[in-house]
């Protein structure tokens, strides 16, 4: 009965979209290259200290990119192992634990079996310990043909907590440059990681100015210095003529570990209200740069990192039909009218409203706001959003802990 209600909830809710957006096998066998960034947030994009740009690279990149800036992470207890499930297999993680550690032998859609399936070479970069998060197993099971861990990479730049980004991505793009095309490669940085405290050469330095010794401020600069290092692979991807050929995605894996509104609302320079911050918090950036600059702005239809798949997929002229994916296209503009980002925690937003759960997790106790307002607004609006968050995430939870996709894909 329960297989039939999951197969219903897939059906329905392909039936509510037209499948197709206008870039659908636009750049068919093109390359795609996806850096996750580590605690990158969306609320200091594009944002300047002291007169000094703190992203100038992604910036630039936004000129030609597609920017989706209310974009959420979806993530849970597995942090950056979330999300990297949760863009790698367009399901939700669990509400305890990592889905890498603990399911790692399960039957997932993910996005480098898939690309196999296609003829793709599809490879993982992480400069770190490969058992960590269980990748070195779980990537052999995700389908990757190779995983690049640290000791694949020469310490050439020694930065928190291994090798600095700024070598790590240009040691991926030399790995790449000896990769068969087309190919699949997702890459997870690490310089940025919390405390943030960075040993920086003096031309990576920004004026810290009054943030200047403190966590907030040091997380300000190993931002600013994860955004150098992708300007300098973005521009050796050009050098070396692989740019045109590649679609090349940016997002922010989780939030920062830090309580600090106050900072942000003297950075923004403007009070910051507890559900803003709030909201901040839960969103990271997502950049999509074609590889003809085409379809650039800045896109405000809600998003999270379950939607990676389904929207990138279809540019290379994959139908998604036939994968158990929760997430939807955000370039399919029909799918609007029923978005729904749902977050690990409950919380969900349809573009309108926000829902905030309590945490005796009854329904009338949490608070919802109005997105136009930004202030709380009679709780009921997010009753029927409410039902269907809460039904999302029970039927990812089943397919992940009773391992259902081969159960599912069975006629
Ligand atoms: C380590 C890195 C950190 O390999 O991915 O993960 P996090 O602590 O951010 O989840």
């Amino acid at each position: 009965e329960r297989i039939d209600e999951i197969r219903q909830w897939f059906a329905e809710r392909e039936s509510k979209t037209s499948g197709t957006d206008a870039l659908f096998g636009r750049y068919k066998d093109s390359n795609i290259i996806v850096v996750q960034g580590e605690a990158f947030m969306n609320f200091f994009v594009g944002k300047k200290l002291n007169g000094q740009s703190l992203t100038p690279n992604l910036d630039k990149l936004m000129e030609d990119s597609l920017y989706f800036d209310n974009f959420y992470h979806q993530t849970g207890q597995g942090r950056t192992s979330d999300a990297d499930f949760s863009a790698n297999a367009s399901l939700h993680p669990l509400p305890s634990g990592s889905v890498f550690i603990r399911h790692a032998e399960n039957v997932f859609h993910t996005m480098p079996s898939i690309l196999k399936q296609q003829g793709y070479a599809a490879n993982a970069y992480h400069a770190y310990d490969g058992s960590f998060w269980n990748r070195n197993r779980m990537y052999k099971e995700m389908g990757y043909d190779r995983f690049y861990a640290e000791h694949d990479f020469e310490i050439d730049e020694r930065l928190g907590w291994s090798l600095g980004d700024r070598s790590f991505l240009n040691q991926s793009v030399g790995f790449m440059e000896q990769t068969s095309q087309p190919f699949y490669s997702f890459l997870i940085t690490l310089s940025s990681h919390h405390p943030y405290n960075l040993n920086l050469e003096e031309e990576d330095r920004i004026d810290l100015g009054e943030f200047q010794d403190s966590t907030f401020g040091n997380y300000l600069q190993s931002m600013h210095y994860l955004d150098s290092a992708l300007g300098d692979m973005v521009n050796r991807l050009k050098e070396d003529g692989l740019w045109e050929k590649t679609i090349f995605v940016f997002y922010g894996d989780h939030d920062y570990s830090l309580n600090e509104s106050a900072a942000v609302s003297r950075l923004l320079g403007g009070e910051v209200s507890a559900f803003d911050y709030e909201r901040m918090m839960a969103q990271v950036p997502l950049l999509i740069h074609l590889p003809d600059g085409a379809m650039a702005g800045t896109y405000e239809n809600p998003g999270g990192q379950l939607d990676l798949m389904p929207t990138l997929l279809p540019l290379l002229g994959i139908d998604t039909a036939d994968y158990f994916f929760m997430g939807s296209n955000l370039l399919d503009r029909s799918a609007d009218k029923n978005r729904l980002v749902v977050l690990r925690s409950g919380a969900f937003t349809d573009g309108t409203i926000y829902y905030t759960p309590s945490a005796d997790g009854v329904f009338e106790n949490g608070i919802c706001y109005d997105l136009a307002t930004g202030q709380q607004t009679d709780v009921n609006k997010a009753r029927a959003g409410y039902a269907e968050a809460v039904n999302r995430l029970a039927i990812s939870d089943d397919i992940i802990t009773r391992d259902l996709i081969p159960v599912l894909q069975q006629n």
